[in-house]
Parts: structure tokens; C-alpha cells; sequence
């Protein structure tokens, strides 16, 4: 797929500021999960692909670790030193791994990353206490640093817009493909602000937060970084239909034969058209993937997709260039923009 805005910078500089940006966050971040229980540590650290089950030194590698480069990027953004947004860094990333672990038990997922699970490799019992020790480490570290309660507070927010989000998303599993309950693509967009885009606003935010930003600019991070959450979800969605399974290392129609509520399909079904009833017949069975994406695309629901994620990318650079922020944290910041809308490179 190509990316929605084709003016962003090659996804190569992103690979160098996220490895940069880890360089800086690793050493805490080592530092925090060695303090945890050393059996919840293990957990702790499989989760992070730093090890295997029994401890042994990993194979794996982790995730991208956007957030915690997102803060670190918020704190050069308002002209501090990147290593003054680690304690937020450390904090975001501690929150991601965790709500990632209590996702796959919620979804009975059993690979991420392509490797088992928390829950299937070592238990649901222990997983959730693994989940609930990184979020008890995640706001004692930020507690224990420079932004204090303000810091506390700013965590606290997107960790009760995380949950309405998963809730949001936990719901629409249940709910009709048509009708008056059909999910619309409004609470989609609010649903994806809140799951992904609060956190990832979060981590810019508390990033300039400790970089010693004035409240606009903190501001204007978090509302650049929800808009990012928005685009990226949607685009990971349009890639979950049409993305090579080679490169997403997602199944072929993966999302469709799971039934997943995802955006392309919710315009396609809004748009009113024809297909829409032999479309909705499809989905509710789970058969023939093939033609359901075929008939998203007709009724406009791949177009429509990507017009959405635009839109959310023209608002974050319209939330970054309303702040005064450092022009080469905000070419980073650019640099990872492109590489969360263009994950197929
Ligand atoms: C905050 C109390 C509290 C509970 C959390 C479980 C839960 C409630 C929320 C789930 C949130 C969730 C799983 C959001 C998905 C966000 C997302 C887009 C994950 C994938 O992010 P990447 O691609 O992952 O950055 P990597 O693997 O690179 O780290």
C-alpha cells in the first residue's frame, strides 16, 4: 500500500530515530524491570523480547517501540534534551506492554509478535499479574520523576480513555452489521482515539511535559499524537484487508474471516449501496472473504479509509504546526509519522 501522504520523509530516518531514541530509554527501562519480583520480571522481560521462558537470552526481538521515542521527541521537541523525557518514555512503554498482555488475554490471542504470548507461555494467572506489576511500575516511575502529580495526572487520562477504548472495542463485537446498532464510523474514530491515540498523545505530551513545555505545546502534542493514534489504526485495518501477509505477518483476510469491526467495512456498510445487503450476509458467516473485500472496495469502504487516515495526518501536522516546537525533534517526529502510516516498507 503506498502511504496517504507521499511528501513525509523515507521510513529508513525512522528506523534511525526509533533506535536512537531506544538507546537513550533502554538503560531505565532495563533498570525499572529489574526491580520488579524476579519470576514477574521474567514475564516482564519476555514481553519486552528481551528473553525466553526460563530467562534465557532472546531470539526474538520486541515491538517498534513508538512511544517511548514519542516522549523522548516531545522532550526535544520543547527544547530539552531527549534523556529529560525518559521517565515518561519508560512510563508509556511500561503502560503499552501492559495493556498489550491483558489485550491478548481479553481476545484470547495466542502469538504477538510472532512468538507465544504472555498468557499461553506462562499462564492467564500469572500474565494478568505480570500486566498489573508493569502498570504498578509505569505510575510509580513517573511519580518518582520531575513531573510529579502533574505527570500522574496526565498518565491518568489516557489510562482511563485506554480503557474506554477497549471497551468501546470490546462491545462492537457484539453489535448488528446493520440497523439502527450498526456501529458507525464516528464511534469507530472514537473508539481508535481512545485505544490507541490517547496513549500515543500521551507519550509526546508527557515527553514535553518533563521537557519543561508551556501547557499549549503540551497540548498540542497530545492532540497531534491522538490524530497519529487514528490514522495508524486505520490504516493498520486497511492493511489487515489488502496488506501483503508477507510483509504485515498478518493472515490473508485475517480481519474479515475474525469478523473484526474495522473501518473500511463499517463505510462500506454506511454508504447505503447496493452490496451492502450481500456484504453484511458475508460477514456475519465469515465466507468468502474474497468477494466481501471486493465488495468493501465497490461501496467505497477502502477509499474511504484512506480519505479518513488523510484527514488525521493533515490534522497532526496542523497540531504540530500550531506549537513552537525544536524543527529537528519535529523532522523525527515527521520520520515516524510516515513509518506508522507505512508499515508494509
Ligand atoms: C489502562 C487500566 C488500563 C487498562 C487497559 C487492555 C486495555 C485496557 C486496553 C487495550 C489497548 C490496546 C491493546 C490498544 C492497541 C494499541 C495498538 C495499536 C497496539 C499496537 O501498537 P504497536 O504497533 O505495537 O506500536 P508494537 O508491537 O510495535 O509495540
Amino acid at each position: 500500500m503506498t502511504s496517504p501522504d507521499s511528501a513525509l520523509r523515507a521510513p529508513a530516518d525512522a528506523a534511525h530515530v526509533l533506535a536512537r531514541c531506544r538507546d537513550v530509554v533502554r538503560p531505565a527501562l532495563t533498570e525499572a524491570v529489574g526491580r520488579m519480583h524476579p519470576w514477574v520480571g521474567e514475564m516482564a522481560a519476555y514481553s519486552f523480547g528481551w528473553c525466553e521462558v526460563g530467562g534465557t537470552p532472546a531470539v526474538a526481538s520486541g515491538g517498534k517501540g513508538v512511544r517511548q521515542a514519542l516522549a523522548v521527541l516531545g522532550a526535544e521537541a520543547a527544547g530539552a534534551p531527549g534523556r529529560a523525557g525518559v521517565p515518561a518514555a519508560v512510563a508509556v512503554e511500561l503502560v503499552h506492554t501492559f495493556s498489550l498482555l491483558h489485550d491478548d488475554i481479553m481476545d484470547g490471542d495466542a502469538a504477538r509478535r510472532r512468538r507465544p504470548t504472555v498468557w499461553k507461555a506462562y499462564g492467564t494467572g500469572p500474565a494478568v499479574l505480570a500486566g498489573d506489576a508493569l502498570f504498578a511500575l509505569a505510575v510509580e516511575t513517573l511519580a518518582a520523576g520531575p513531573g510529579g502529580p502533574q505527570g500522574v495526572r496526565v498518565l491518568s487520562v489516557a489510562l482511563g480513555d485506554l480503557v474506554r477504548g477497549q471497551a468501546d472495542d470490546l462491545l462492537f463485537a457484539g453489535r448488528p452489521w446493520t440497523g439502527p446498532s450498526r456501529v458507525r464510523p464516528e464511534q469507530y474514530r472514537t473508539m481508535a482515539e481512545h485505544k490507541t491515540g490517547a496513549l500515543l498523545g500521551c507519550a509526546a505530551a508527557l515527553g514535553a511535559l518533563l521537557g519543561g513545555a508551556a501547557p499549549s505545546l503540551v497540548d498540542a502534542l497530545d492532540r497531534a499524537g491522538r490524530h497519529l493514534g487514528i490514522a495508524f489504526q486505520i490504516v493498520d485495518d486497511v492493511l489487515g484487508i489488502w496488506g501483503d501477509p508477507a510483509v504485515t505477518g498478518k493472515p490473508v483476510y485475517g480481519d474479515l474471516r475474525e469478523r473484526k469491526k474495522t473501518y473500511p467495512v463499517l463505510a462500506a456498510l454506511d454508504s447505503g449501496g447496493r452490496a451492502v445487503r450481500r456484504l453484511a450476509t458475508l460477514l456475519d458467516t465469515g465466507e468468502d472473504p474474497e468477494e466481501a473485500a471486493a465488495l468493501i472496495e465497490t461501496a467505497g469502504g477502502r477509499s474511504a479509509a484512506m480519505a479518513e487516515a488523510r484527514r488525521h495526518l493533515a490534522a497532526v501536522e496542523a497540531a504540530l504546526a500550531d506549537a513552537a516546537l525544536d524543527a529537528r525533534a519535529v523532522d523525527d517526529l515527521r520520520a515516524l509519522l510516515e513509518y506508522l502510516v507505512r508499515r508494509d516498507v
